[in-house]
C-alpha cells in the first residue's frame, strides 16, 4: 500500500499512472500464431491446446450434450440468480435501443439513422483462477438484443478438456449460438480468421490475459473490430467523513482480488476515515480466499488524503478510474465534478459487485486512463448505425445551389454537376 497525505499537486501526475506492466513484445509470437491457425485451422488450435496448456481433447466444438450436462449440475439457486441478473441485464440494455428520428433538415431533405445488428460476434471468456460467467451475462445478453445472428464463445478447457458449467449454462442461456474449447491467443486468431469449425466474426469482445490482450490488437489488422483497449481492473473510492471504512476496504478489496495487477485507489478527505480504512482493508484481506493475489494488487495501490472533495474530484478525473464509487452522502451534489470514469456508484450501499453481477450495467468498461475517450459495452457496442437520406424534387431545388457553389470551391464538377443536371432536367420538363 502507497500512503501518501495530501500529496502536492505537482506529484499527482506521478500517482495516477498505472504500474507499467512487465510486457513481453508479443507481436512476432502472435504473427506466428495466427500464421498456423491460417494455415492449418482446427488442428492447430488443438495442437496449440495441447502445447500451452497440455489439453488433449479431440472436438473444438462444445457438443449439446455437454451444455445439457452442465444445466444439470447448476444449482437452483445459482440458475435464479442467473436468472434475476439476467432480468436487470436485459432491462437496462433494452432501454438503450433508441428510435429512429426522422429529421428534415431543410424544407424536402430528410436525415435519419438505422441500426443494424454486427452480424457476427465473438466473446472471450478467459479461464485461470475465475470462471468469469457473469461475463457471459454481460457480452450475450445485449449481443441477442442487438438481434447479431451469429455469437460465438470461446474459452479454454481444464486440464481434463472441461468448461466450467456455469460458463456453458449462462452461455446457452442468453442466446450464444456456437461454443468452443479454445484460449489463449489462437482463440481469437480462430474467430478472426476462421477454422472449419470457428466461424470468422466481425468483431470481438471480452477480456483476457496479455496474450489475448495483443491478439485482439492485431486481429484489427484483418479488418475485425474489438471491443476496446485493455489493462488490469482498477477502483477509485472517494470517501468523506460520512463514508463508512468497513464498506470502502471491502470495495476496495473486491477490485484487488481480481489479479495481482489490479490497481486500487482511495481518496479520503477524512482524516479518521482515511486511517480506520486502512486498518480495515489489512484486517479483511487477511480473511480473504484469494488474499496472495490482493496483496499484490495493493502493493501498487494508492491511499491518499486530501484536503477538499473538490480536489478528490480532479485527482479522479486525472486517473479515470474504469470504476467510481462515491462514498459520500450528499453524492448528488458532485455527479456534475465527474468527467471521466467508466462507471460510477452512489453512496455508501452501492457496492461495486452489484454493477459486476447483476444491478444491470455493464461490466466490459475503460481501464487504464481509457475512461478519458471511451465508453463501456452497451447495445451500441454491438450495432452499426446506417444513415439514410431522401431528398425531393423541392428538397434539391432548396439544397442545390449550396452543394453546387461548395462543390466548385472545391474543384468538383462531377460532385456540382450532379446537382445542375438533376435541376436543368427538371426545369426543361416544365
Ligand atoms: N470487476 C470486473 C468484472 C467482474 N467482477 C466479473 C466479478 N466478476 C471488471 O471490471
Ligand atoms: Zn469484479
Amino acid at each position: 500500500m502507497k500512503i501518501n497525505r495530501y500529496p502536492q499537486k505537482e506529484n499527482w501526475s506521478k500517482l495516477v499512472k498505472r504500474p507499467v506492466l512487465q510486457r513481453e513484445k508479443l507481436t512476432e509470437l502472435i504473427a506466428v500464431i495466427f500464421n498456423e491457425v491460417e494455415k492449418n485451422g482446427d488442428q492447430a488450435l488443438l495442437d496449440f491446446n495441447k502445447k500451452f496448456d497440455g489439453t488433449e481433447i479431440q472436438n473444438i466444438k462444445i457438443s449439446e450434450e455437454e451444455i445439457e450436462n452442465a444445466v444439470n449440475q447448476i444449482s437452483n439457486e445459482l440458475k435464479q440468480a442467473i436468472q434475476q441478473a439476467k432480468e436487470n441485464i436485459t432491462a437496462f440494455h433494452a432501454s438503450q435501443n433508441t428510435e429512429k428520428e426522422k429529421i428534415e433538415t431543410t424544407k424536402g431533405v430528410v436525415c435519419w439513422r438505422e441500426n443494424r445488428a454486427i452480424e457476427k460476434v465473438g466473446i472471450y471468456i478467459p479461464g485461470g483462477t475465475a470462471p468469469l460467467f457473469s461475463t457471459v451475462l454481460m457480452l450475450a445478453i445485449p449481443a441477442q438484443l442487438a438481434g447479431c445472428k451469429e455469437i460465438i464463445l470461446c474459452t479454454p478447457p481444464d486440464k481434463n478438456g472441461n468448461i466450467n458449467p456455469a460458463i456453458l449454462y449462462t452461455a446457452k442461456l442468453c442466446g450464444v449460438t456456437q461454443l468452443f474449447k479454445v484460449g489463449g491467443a489462437q482463440a481469437i486468431a480462430a474467430m478472426t480468421l476462421g477454422t472449419e469449425s470457428i466461424p470468422n466474426v466481425y468483431k470481438i469482445f471480452g477480456p483476457g490475459n496479455q496474450y489475448v490482450v495483443a491478439a485482439k490488437e492485431f486481429a484489427q489488422n484483418y479488418n475485425v473490430a474489438i471491443d476496446m483497449p485493455a489493462g488490469p481492473s482498477e477502483v477509485l473510492v472517494i470517501a468523506n467523513e460520512k463514508a463508512i471504512p468497513a464498506f470502502c476496504a471491502v470495495d476496495l478489496l473486491s477490485q484487488a482480488e481480481h489479479g495481482s495487477d489490479s490497481q486500487v485507489v482511495f481518496l479520503s478527505t477524512d482524516e479518521e476515515i482515511f486511517n480506520r480504512t486502512i486498518e480495515e482493508t489489512e484486517k479483511q484481506l487477511k480473511e480473504l480466499p484469494r488474499n496472495e493475489l490482493a496483496k499484490e494488487a495493493l502493493k501498487n495501490s494508492h491511499f491518499i488524503l486530501l484536503s477538499t472533495l473538490e480536489e478528490a474530484f480532479e485527482f479522479s478525473n486525472l486517473y479515470a478510474p474504469e470504476h467510481l464509487i462515491l462514498a459520500l452522502e450528499d453524492f448528488e451534489n458532485y455527479i456534475p465534478k465527474i468527467q471521466n470514469a467508466g462507471s460510477v456508484f452512489l453512496g455508501n450501499y452501492s457496492c461495486e459487485s452489484a454493477g459486476d453481477y447483476a444491478s444491470g450495467t455493464n461490466h466490459t468498461l475503460p481501464t487504464n486512463g481509457f475512461a478519458k475517450n471511451y465508453s463501456g459495452v452497451s447495445l451500441d457496442s454491438f450495432v452499426k448505425k446506417i444513415t439514410f437520406q431522401n431528398l425531393s424534387k423541392e428538397g434539391l431545388q432548396n439544397l442545390g445551389k449550396t452543394i453546387e457553389i461548395m462543390a466548385e470551391a472545391e474543384g468538383l464538377f462531377a460532385h456540382k454537376n450532379a446537382v445542375s443536371i438533376r435541376l436543368k432536367k427538371e426545369n426543361e420538363r416544365v
